[in-house]
């Protein structure tokens, strides 16, 4: 096999040496041959294959730029090129700017064509990060690397609230004195930090900072109150959603039933007026 490959390749040479002259404009250099084929229907001839072009400049597209970059979080890095041949290509990430490569992303063995890529990467350790991207063709012709794209991972992060505060009543009306009520936040922390509490019944009393999301109270009078939550990490940094620190919640305990009545009234005129109108 080998014999019958360096036969093709001295049969080439001297074919592209000998019809060079009535074809000045061929790039004899450009011939590739893939030595590490199997069989000679894979042998690979390929001419003047050009690398693909400079991608873009990495960035990353997020829905509030203005926060800040956190450890543990997978962030989408957008970029994109071309390959002049129309090949398939691969894009070969570099994540700490030493223009080594620290991933390649060939869409699962599928490859890109033209189009915007994004590639998820998620940081374990704050500080300043560079990072390049570059493109390689189907062929192995690389790309020259992008520009850089700087940008800076803090070190801690606020928690975030999820879910608005809640409780297991829905209505949250009518709530009896003689019930404990049980009530929850939902935040999550990006460095899953341990965290903290707080929930104000709006009665003059709460519970102080808890490591528990849950906390039950009962109210004594009836009456309309706002309870008051909020929650911080083992830093201190309080949780937002994203610029709230705290987050509320009405709740009517006792008179249920009055604004039920207020509702059948409302209703029972809205029958009469149908009728006078004949709807
Ligand atoms: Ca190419
Ligand atoms: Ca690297
Ligand atoms: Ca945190």
């Amino acid at each position: 096999m080998k014999n019958k490959i360096s036969k093709i390749i001295v049969i080439t040479a001297i074919f592209s040496l000998l019809i060079s002259p009535f074809f000045p404009s061929l790039d004899t250099s450009a011939v590739e041959i893939n030595s590490n084929v199997k069989n000679d229907n894979n042998l690979l001839i390929k001419f003047d294959n050009n690398p693909p072009g400079k991608p873009e400049t990495p960035h990353i597209e997020r829905a509030d730029p203005q926060a800040d970059y956190c450890r543990n979080i997978d962030y989408y890095f957008e970029t994109r090129t071309s390959d002049s041949d129309g090949d398939k290509i691969k894009y070969g990430w570099d994540w700490n700017g030493d223009n080594i490569i620290d991933e390649w992303d060939d869409n699962y063995g599928n490859f890109y064509v033209y189009a915007e890529i994004d590639t998820a990467h998620e940081f374990v350790n704050s500080g300043t990060f560079t990072v390049y991207v570059l493109a390689e063709d189907e062929h192995g012709a690389k790309s020259e690397w992008s520009d850089p794209f700087e940008f800076y991972i803090c070190p801690n992060c606020a928690p975030v609230f999820i879910h608005p505060l809640d409780g297991l009543d829905e209505t949250n009306v009518g709530l009896k004195t003689d019930n404990d009520w049980p009530y929850f936040l939902n935040i999550w922390d990006p460095e899953s930090e341990q965290l903290y509490y707080y929930f104000d019944w709006g009665d003059g009393t709460n519970t102080g900072w808890i490591t528990e999301p849950t906390a039950t109270h009962r109210w004594k009078e009836k009456g309309i109150f706002t309870i008051e939550a909020k929650a911080k990490d083992e830093h201190g940094a309080g949780a937002q959603s994203p610029y709230e620190s705290w987050r509320f919640l009405t709740v009517n305990v006792g008179p249920k039933a009055k604004i039920i009545n207020f509702f059948k009234i409302d209703l029972f005129k809205n029958l009469q007026l149908s009728r006078l109108l004949d709807l």
